[in-house]
């Protein structure tokens, strides 16, 4: 096999998942409801009325997976907590059994020669919470300090980087403004409340766990980081609306986390839509947690300009076509369809705007690590007569973005590790168990797992640590 790009030693190779992407057993356990049960049970709010109910049924099937990942040769393995399953209510009582159930997880994938990289929120916020006001009310930033400091407590020093939160923009804008996601509302002062609320929420936890574990703790948050570009890069128009977007989706988190500040036009830009007085004095010192390591999620590129009020705005962006649109205050930006390829998912498939996003970020803060926390592509996978799964697309897609990476540690960037999405096909959010993520086949009827064309090609990669060429097929 030849080998076309080597990695640095000490690479970090992974995959990752999430709890109710994976987990089903939704009401055992002695977990509670999450929005997530909630939205999903709702009619038309996911594609064929799926829900997360058995999902992966990692939960019961949660040692075999973790012999899938021993298998690969993975280093690491990133999955999320969910809240409800340890905290029903999200505040007051912890649940004995699913603090167990993550536990012996730790233990397991540790014994497996497989560091845990935990997340704290993916999204499955207890339903409890919810019902008083989920991330527009301050006190769920509070109680998620009060579970963070839980875990850590648990799971102590077992886990090997911390991450506090899973790609807030999706919990804020989607959840809050353009309802594709849960709790499914459109309403976009809440959704910068939201936004708020969940740096205040990565602030006071990352802060919980370095006050249980020590300053030495490998705390992290991930974001997935919008690249945008202009229609018209020579239109000041085009150029501003590119700006308002970079904002909202990259500055409005990355600046208080990293520097303690918001950027300075966001609040002028939404001043029609909010006052911003949820933020109070000293929490942005909060928010600024030092952190040991960024994690970055990425999968395609927009393209963007000042909508000119001809015909009906475009919305093709990769975040759905809702009736409302997540980018709050910017409802004059429109996003154009990009050429293609494209996944399954409408996304194109851009490697190059993947070192171009590793390149801005890592110069601008130079002294932080990056993780590729995420990465990877759904495709409608077929089975062969052979019985496997020769998914020429997705290692395609896998070889061209992690050349993307290399090419940007080319450039100096310090990135430590990269995380495949998905190590199994799991329950995609808004569009159920249409779209497949996973480098393991799961057949939704019978649960069996089998590893696809791209997980072979995958783990030689690890094994090497170098590329292989993209071209091989397996048998
Ligand atoms: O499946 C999701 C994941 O939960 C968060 N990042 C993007 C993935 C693909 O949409």
């Amino acid at each position: 096999m030849t080998s076309t790009r080597t990695f640095p030693d000490g690479f970090l190779w992974g995959s990752a998942t999430a709890s109710y992407q994976i987990e089903g057993a939704v009401a055992e356990g002695g977990r509670g409801p999450s929005i997530w049960d909630t939205y999903s049970h709702t009619p038309g709010r996911v594609l064929n009325g799926d829900t997360g109910d058995v999902a992966d049924d990692h939960y019961h099937r949660w040692a075999q997976d973790v012999g899938h990942i021993k298998n690969l040769g993975l280093h690491a393995y990133r999955f999320s907590i969910s809240w409800p399953r340890v905290q029903p209510g999200g505040s007051g009582e912890f649940n004995p059994e699913g603090i167990r159930f993550y536990s012996d997880l730790v233990d397991g994938l540790i014994a497996a020669g497989v560091q845990p990289v935990a997340t704290l929120y993916h999204w499955d916020l207890p339903q409890e919470l919810e019902d008083e006001g989920g991330w527009t009310n301050r006190e769920t930033a509070l109680k998620f300090a009060d579970y963070a400091e839980r875990m850590a407590h648990e799971l102590g020093d077992r886990i090997s980087v911390w991450t506090t939160l899973n790609e807030p923009w999706c919990a804020a804008y989607l959840g809050y403004a353009s309802g594709v996601h849960a709790p499914g509302r459109t309403d976009g002062a809440a959704a910068l409340a939201a936004v708020h609320h969940l740096n205040l929420a990565h602030g006071l936890a990352g802060r919980a766990i370095r006050s249980v574990l020590g300053a030495d703790t490998k705390l992290s948050v991930t974001l997935n980081l919008h690249v945008t570009h202009p229609d018209d890069p020579s239109s000041p128009d085009d150029l501003d609306a590119v700006r308002r977007i970079d904002e909202l989706g990259n500055e409005a988190f990355l600046l208080p986390m990293l520097e303690g500040r918001y950027p300075s036009q966001l609040m002028a830009d939404t001043a029609a839509v909010t006052d911003w007085a949820f933020v109070q004095d000293g929490d942005l010192e909060l928010i600024n947690v030092p952190l040991s390591v960024l994690g970055v999620n990425y999968y395609s590129s927009s393209r963007a300009r000042k909508y000119d009020g001809v015909g009906e705005r475009q919305q093709a962006d990769g975040h759905g076509n809702a009736t409302a649109s997540p980018w709050v205050g910017a409802d004059d930006v429109e996003f154009l369809p990009q050429p293609g390829p494209h996944t399954a998912m409408g996304w194109n498939i851009d490697p190059a705007s993947f070192t171009e996003l590793l390149v801005k970020v890592g110069g601008r803060y130079p002294d932080l690590p990056l993780m590729i926390t995420e990465n990877g592509a759904a495709f409608y996978d077929e089975v062969s007569a052979d019985g496997r799964i020769h998914d020429v697309a997705r290692v395609d897609y896998l070889y061209r973005h992690l050349d993307a990476v290399g090419a940007a540690i080319d450039a100096g960037v310090d990135v430590r590790g990269y995380f495949v999405w998905s190590l199994l096909d799991n329950f995609e959010w808004s569009f159920g168990y249409d779209r497949r993520f996973g480098i393991i086949r799961v057949d939704f009827g019978t649960l069996e797992r089998t590893w696809k064309d791209s997980a072979h090609w995958y783990s030689a990669l690890v094994t090497t640590n170098s590329l292989p060429n993209r071209a091989v097929t397996y048998r």
